[in-house]
This record gives structure tokens, sequence and C-alpha cells, in this order.
């Protein structure tokens, strides 16, 4: 017989039981727009939010107060095609054979390959899952027309295919005008990062009443370091010995700031196009960088190394993800997080299930923006050059031409103290992930080396 103490207490259970039932339950969501914004050569301490208090941009700060700012976030490449290969993919660039970077030479192999056009990209996805999809801005997966993004799943390309351009002329380093409407080649004025803002407007308004996936691929802040009242220093066929690829500007740390800057006000202006058409609460906002910044003119913290190395100056970037409604404002996680991470993003944000067979090397980060849930640990890996690295948790093991390194980032984030000598097991285990992960994701690929 229930006496009334009984019932009281079943009742009290059966609180708690709904509570931990609601509490399990994953977070409902309505499918989001998506805008990732990818800057160029931005070093970790280059922006406001990350430290930065000569750059000014108030508006990728005011972002990272509405939304989540990622200080353990990385580049798969060092430099900008390895990691866009990943971007796209949500796989190790080598899979896709792009370890190393396309160049513009024509004297250079490279400028023949591209990826894949039988890759699965992130837009041929969004695509078959019934959002528009677009690209403005930088491409970098090959020079060839039939490597075009329009081959790749993009309904919409205003860019250019080359590592970078002239902000002015729009002329590449190896000497070709390179500006691209889908796929013609067209002559257009204008400051690239103005034109990458603009396109990225019309975008937008022409899809406001559908879903749609935008890549917004910036230069900034990729030399040639150009302002916006600067001169053109490229022309067709330029003579590349007399002309420095960096450009001919002096001041150019000056030049960097305000490239940033420029960057900076253009985001400003996406958002208010978003919130123009009452969108903002409808889509997801990311913004990160492709590698670490150049050495002497970027800006990467207190991190060791630049773009190019593997040491976490190289490939630890900013990143910050908004999403009004979804994401807390004013948070701030050390999860660990790679470019490959955001196609499977964008698969379970898009409702659309992916082919069973179909594996990613990245994971899905919904649960992680959405409900500040940790991530499984998993064991990550880079190979650029001559160096490789492994990292579990906050251990980093670095191979550097034949000599193996150590760090614990949790108490040394510059990599100064080298722990190989003391910590063997941890070593010993990391070396072997390395070597089974190298086997692995080079099986069957022809690499394109740097
Ligand atoms: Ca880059």
């Amino acid at each position: 017989m229930r006496t009334k103490e009984n019932r009281y207490f079943f009742n009290i259970v059966f609180i708690y039981a709904i509570i931990f039932i609601y509490a399990c339950t994953p977070r409902d969501f309505e499918r989001p727009n998506i805008i990732l914004i990818m800057a160029d050569d931005l070093g970790y301490g280059d922006i406001g939010c990350f430290g930065n208090d000569d750059i000014r941009t108030p508006f990728l700060d005011k972002l990272a107060s509405e939304g989540l700012k990622f200080t353990d976030f990385h580049s798969n490449g060092s430099v900008c095609s390895p990691t866009r290969a990943a971007l796209l993919t949500g796989r190790y660039q080598q899979r896709s054979g792009l370890e190393g970077v396309i160049y513009a030479d024509p004297r250079n192999e490279t400028r023949q390959r591209g990826l894949d056009i039988d890759e699965l990209t992130f837009a041929d996805y969004m695509k078959s899952a019934g959002y528009a999809t677009g690209i403005v801005g930088k491409w970098h997966l090959g020079y060839r027309v039939e490597y075009n993004p329009v081959y790749q799943g993009f309904d919409y390309f205003r860019g250019y295919v080359s590592g970078n351009i002239d902000y002015h002329s729009h002329v590449d380093q190896g000497g070709f005008p390179d500006w691209w409407h889908d796929l013609e080649k067209i002559e257009e004025k204008g400051y690239v990062t103005d034109l990458i803002t603009n396109y990225s407007m019309e975008f937008i308004e022409r899809n406001r009443d559908q879903p749609f996936c935008l890549y917004v691929a910036h230069e900034a802040p990729h030399y040639p370091f150009q302002g916006r009242n600067d001169k053109a220093d490229r022309y067709p066929g330029y003579p590349r010995r007399k002309i420095p690829s960096q450009g001919t500007r002096r001041d150019k740390k000056a030049a960097y700031r305000e490239m940033i800057e420029v960057m900076d006000e253009g985001i400003g202006k996406i958002i208010d196009k978003l919130e123009e058409h009452n969108l903002k609460e409808k889509t997801l906002v990311l913004f990160c960088s492709d590698n670490g910044g150049i050495g002497k003119i970027g800006d990467n913290g207190n991190l060791r190394g630049t773009k190019g190395t593997l040491w976490e100056g190289g490939h630890r970037v900013p990143a910050i993800a908004v999403w009004p409604g979804y994401i807390a404002p004013g948070t701030v996680t050390d999860e660990i997080v790679l470019s490959m991470d955001f196609f499977p993003t964008f698969v379970n944000l898009s409702k659309v299930a992916t082919k069973k067979d179909f594996k990613f090397d990245g994971t899905d980060i919904t649960r992680l923006l959405i409900e500040d849930r940790s991530l499984p640990d998993r064991s990550l890996f880079w190979k650029y050059g001559n160096q490789k690295v492994a990292r579990y948790k906050d251990w980093k093991l670095i191979v550097d031409h034949d000599t193996t390194k150590l760090y614990d980032l949790s108490t040394d984030i510059s990599e100064t103290i080298n722990l190989v000598n003391l910590e063997e097991v941890m070593v010993s285990r990391l070396s072997s992930e390395l070597d089974l992960w190298e086997t692995d994701v080079l099986k069957g690929v022809k690499l394109k080396t740097r």
C-alpha cells in the first residue's frame, strides 16, 4: 500500500527523471544559414579580441562578445592550399594529395594541379541538402578552369583562383589576370577586400528567402601589402624580378594594419546585411584564419613560429562562432578544433544524413557550439615540409627534421621546454600514432609536395 511519504518520494524521483531526460536530450534547432569567413595569413595575435591593441577590429571584437571564442583552434595546414583542401573535404589534406601549396609560376608544375573534381566538398553537400552555395574571394585549389569552384558545388563564384593577387589590378604572382565571375574571367575595378564584401552582401541579398551557405575567403592580410588608396604594383606579365611579390609599399606594417581593418569593416557590413533581412538568428557565422601570420609583419602572440612551420604560430589561429539564441554570448572554449571539423558540422546542421560509407577525419562540433559540450578525446596530426606533429590533449609531439620533441602546451604555450626525455610513455604513444596516421592518409595518394 502506498503511503503519503512514498508517494512524495516517487513524485520527487519522477521530477528528477524528467529533468535528467531533458538534460540528456540534444537541443533541437532550425537548420541555419551558414557564413564561413576565413582570413588569409591572419596570426593568432592579429585582432583585438585575441590581444592586439594596435590593430582596430571592432566588428570582430563584437562578434566574439556575441558568441564563442576559440582559444585552441587550428588550421589543418600551415600554408594556404592544404588548409583549404581539408576545409572543403572534411578530411586531412594528405588524402586529396594537397599537402603542399599550388604555385602561380607557370614553370612550377603544381600550377597544373588542383583539388580533384571527384572529391566531395562541403559545397557539393550543402547544395544537395537544398542550400544555395557561394564562394567569394580566394579559391587556391587549382588554376585550371576544370578545377573552378563552380565544378566543386558552388552555385556562385566571385573571386580569384590564385594564392594571392594584386589588390587593385588583380594580377597573380605568375603575371596572369585572375578575377572571375563563375567561369568567366573578367576585368573589374576595385580593392579586393571591398569587392569580397560587396559580393558577399549581394549573395545574401539574392538568397535571403532560402537556406544558403556562403564561404567568404578573404585575401587580407596576405601580401602584397596594399591599402585602399595605393597604386597597383603588378600588371599582366609583370616582371617579378623587378617588383617584389610583397609589393613596393615601404611601411608594410601600416599597410598590414589597414588591410585587417578594412576586412573587419567589411565583416561589419555583412552582419548589417543579415540584420537588414532579420537573418541574424537564422545564421551561423564562423570566422577563422587559414594559417598563422608571416614573420616580421604578422603577430602570432606569444606562440612560437610562423606561417609555414608546425610550431603553434604556424597553425593555431583566431576563430569565432556566432549564432544568436543558440550560442551563448561572450563564451570562450579551449576545446581543440580544426578546419576539417566544419564540414561534418555542416552535415549535422543541414539535417540531411550523409552516405554511410563516407568517412570524415573531422568531428561534428554542433554540441560544442550550442550546448558547450566537450568533444570526444582524439589525437590530431599535422605534416608539412620537414615537420610532423601529433597532438593529444595538451601534449604536442613534434618531429622537426630528424629530432623529436615533446611539449606540454598547458604550461608551455611557447614550446620552450622539451620534455622528450621525461615523458617517455607519451612520446612512444604519440610517435606510433603519428606513424600509423601517416601510413593511413598517404595510402594510394600521389602527394603534391611543396
Ligand atoms: Ca594563407
